[in-house]
This record gives structure tokens, C-alpha cells and sequence, in this order.
């Protein structure tokens, strides 16, 4: 698939998406959700990739929706634009692959959605986050009610979403947003180097882990248990399996082919 505002490169087993619209501060409009959404697919099917980085051309990440093709849209054409999101968070969540927003600068709105679709956000210290949406007169419509609050909690979720306040980095680590703040010189490093460590795993391993895990989110605990207990048992039917424990007995580091 060929790119207007994304750019998709790989080193190794790491491939990185970097939304390219600086002129807008990379605000989300419907071509940049088709294209990433292409993206995502492009990458689930490439056996070489094992983690995917997701950050943002110049000062932002992503400053938000796009607020001027928005501005025009009647309430079906409006549904249809979140239910784009939605479509793009739930193929990351789903994905096979662990995904890391590498957040450099603004963290806005569908921005911060977007990162939150994401396993793990890491954060430069110029990283600003927010939603809001409420100054616009709408809601967050890509998850911002319904993720960030399983992330920070309810009460820290909805003072971020009535108010529309802006929060740093380091706030954005305290209350569990991010995972960490790093200089912005060393955010794309540190990114990959975290990416490199998951990228050495079983991948089957690690795809079922965030599986369970995703899913179990939204189960009781009892019912989670057994899916974690399930997953466990049909690793064992897997190359990698073989592989890991073998490569330990032996004491050598395991080759895994993801079989
Ligand atoms: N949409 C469209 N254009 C934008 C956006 C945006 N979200 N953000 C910035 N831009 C444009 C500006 O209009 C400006 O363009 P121009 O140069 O042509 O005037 C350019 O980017 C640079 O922006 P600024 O001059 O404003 O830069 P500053 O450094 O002064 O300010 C800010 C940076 C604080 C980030 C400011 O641009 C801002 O407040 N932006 C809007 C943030 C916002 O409200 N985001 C939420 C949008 S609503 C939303 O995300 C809803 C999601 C739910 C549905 C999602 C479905 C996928």
C-alpha cells in the first residue's frame, strides 16, 4: 500500500509508523485512519516484524481528530468517523504484535487514544497530554471515555475528560498513563531497545500473553483464569515451546521461529 501521510520502515524485527502530517500537527482525519488501519495489516502479515512503534513527524504525536473535516460532518457522518477509529483501535489491540507509542510532543484528544490503543506509551518529556473534547462541544468518540479510564482509573479519567486539561509527561507517568518519561533525544532509542528485548520472546508467547491479557480485561476474574490456563496448556503444542525449554536445558539463548 502506497502512503500519503504515514511512513512505515523496518530495522530488524522492529517496524516503525510514523504519522506524517506536520502541517496539521498530524491530526487524524479519515485518510490517515485508512492508511494506518492499511498499515497495521500490512504489518500483522509480515512474519519478520515482531513489535511495532507508532510516534509522530515534528512537535506532536498527534494534536488530535482532524478538528476542520470534522467541523462540516452531520451525526451519521460522525458515527461513521468513530467507528473508523474504533476499527484502527481494535486491529492494534488485537494485533499479534506488541505495539509501543513512542509520544514526542502533543498527545491530544484522538491522539491520546490512539497511544492508549497501544500496549505501552513511553513518553518524551515535551509529551503533553489531554483529551479535550468537551471544548469542542463533543465526547472522545476512539476510546478516551472507556480507555483511559481502565488505565488512571474513573475518578483521575473523568477529571481529565470534563476539565480538557493538559497534563506533562511527568503527571501523565504518575496517574499511569505512561510508562515513562525519557529525554526526547533518547525516546526513539529507548523505544526500540525495549522492542528489541521483547523482539528476542517466543513470538507465539507474547501474542498469546497480550491476547489473554486484552481479553481478560473485560472478564470476571474466574472465567480470565481459565483462558490464561487454556492458552498455557496450547503453547505447549507450539516449536517455541520446544525451543525455549530446550535452549534453556542446553544453556543457549533459544531461536524461535514463531511456529
Ligand atoms: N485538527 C486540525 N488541525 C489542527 C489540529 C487538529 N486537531 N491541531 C492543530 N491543528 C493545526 C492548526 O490549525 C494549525 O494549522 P494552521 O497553521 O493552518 O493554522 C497547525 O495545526 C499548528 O497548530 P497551532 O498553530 O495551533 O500550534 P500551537 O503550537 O500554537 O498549538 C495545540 C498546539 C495546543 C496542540 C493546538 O493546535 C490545539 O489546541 N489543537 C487542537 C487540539 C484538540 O482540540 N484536539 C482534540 C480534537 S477532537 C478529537 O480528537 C476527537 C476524537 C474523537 C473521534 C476520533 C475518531 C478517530
Amino acid at each position: 500500500m502506497e502512503f500519503q501521510h504515514l511512513q512505515v520502515e523496518r530495522t530488524g524485527a522492529i517496524a516503525t509508523i510514523t504519522i506524517n502530517r506536520e502541517k496539521a500537527l498530524n491530526a487524524l482525519n479519515q485518510d490517515v485512519l485508512t492508511e494506518m488501519s492499511g498499515a497495521v495489516n500490512e504489518l500483522e502479515d509480515n512474519d519478520t516484524v515482531r513489535v511495532v512503534i507508532v510516534t509522530g513527524a515534528g512537535k506532536a504525536f498527534v494534536a488530535g481528530a482532524d478538528i476542520a473535516e470534522m467541523q462540516g460532518m452531520d451525526p451519521p457522518e460522525a458515527r461513521e468517523f468513530a467507528e473508523l477509529g474504533g476499527q484502527l483501535g481494535e486491529l492494534i489491540e488485537t494485533s499479534t504484535r506488541p505495539y509501543i507509542a513512542a509520544v514526542n510532543g502533543f498527545c491530544l484528544g484522538g491522539g491520546c487514544e490512539l497511544a492508549m490503543a497501544c500496549d505501552f506509551i513511553y513518553a518524551s518529556s515535551k509529551a503533553k497530554f489531554g483529551q479535550p473534547e468537551v471544548k469542542l462541544g463533543v465526547i472522545p468518540g476512539f476510546g478516551g471515555t472507556q480507555r483511559l479510564s481502565r488505565r488512571v482509573g474513573i475518578a483521575k479519567a473523568k477529571e481529565l475528560v470534563f476539565s480538557g486539561d493538559m497534563i506533562d509527561a511527568e503527571e501523565a507517568v504518575r496517574i499511569g498513563l505512561a510508562d515513562c518519561v525519557v529525554a526526547p533525544e533518547e525516546l526513539m532509542e529507548r523505544c526500540r531497545s525495549i522492542g528489541e528485548r521483547i523482539a528476542k520472546n517466543g513470538p507465539l508467547a507474547v501474542a498469546e500473553a497480550k491476547r489473554v491479557m486484552h481479553l481478560g480485561q473485560s472478564m470476571t476474574l474466574e472465567h480470565s483464569l481459565v483462558l490464561e490456563q487454556r492458552a498455557f496448556g496450547e503453547l505447549f503444542a507450539s516449536d517455541d515451546q520446544d525451543e525455549g525449554m530446550k535452549a534453556f536445558v542446553e544453556k543457549r539463548a533459544a531461536a524461535f521461529e514463531g511456529k
